[in-house]
């Protein structure tokens, strides 16, 4: 059995929830902040059997967008925020880690 963690853009949140839901993953959606942004995103978690990550990662792929975002200028490093000009990074599609889980018991 694998431990899923998703990490996906806020705005990609509800069709990721809604795709895996209907592809028939149990999921938990957690509340996230990215720590470079400081933006709101979303973290799924999902425990399924190893022969599912594959179509785990299809559904998320899926539904999860590359975008354009613009980095405060207090993230920016002090000789650039000076001389400011908007500087944008590429956030997802989506970020996932796979973990093998030892035990899983519902109690
Ligand atoms: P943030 O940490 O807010 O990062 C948002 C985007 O900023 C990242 O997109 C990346 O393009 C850029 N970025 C992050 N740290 C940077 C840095 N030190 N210098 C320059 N640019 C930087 P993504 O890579 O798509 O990541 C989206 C979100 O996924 C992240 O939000 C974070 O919440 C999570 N994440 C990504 N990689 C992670 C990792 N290795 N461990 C834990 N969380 C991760």
């Amino acid at each position: 059995m694998k431990l899923i963690l998703a990490i996906v853009n806020n705005d990609d949140a509800y069709s990721v929830n809604t795709a895996l839901s209907e592809a028939g993953f149990p999921v938990t959606k957690i509340s996230s902040t990215g720590g470079f942004l400081m933006n709101g995103n979303s973290t799924f978690l999902l425990g399924v059997p190893d022969e599912a990550v594959d179509r785990v990662m299809e559904v998320v792929s899926a539904h999860s967008r590359k975008r354009e975002q613009t980095v405060p200028v207090q993230h920016l490093p002090h000789n650039m925020g000076a001389s400011f000009h908007p500087q944008t990074v590429t956030v997802g599609g989506a970020t996932v880690f796979v973990l093998n889980v030892e035990d899983c018991r519902r109690l």
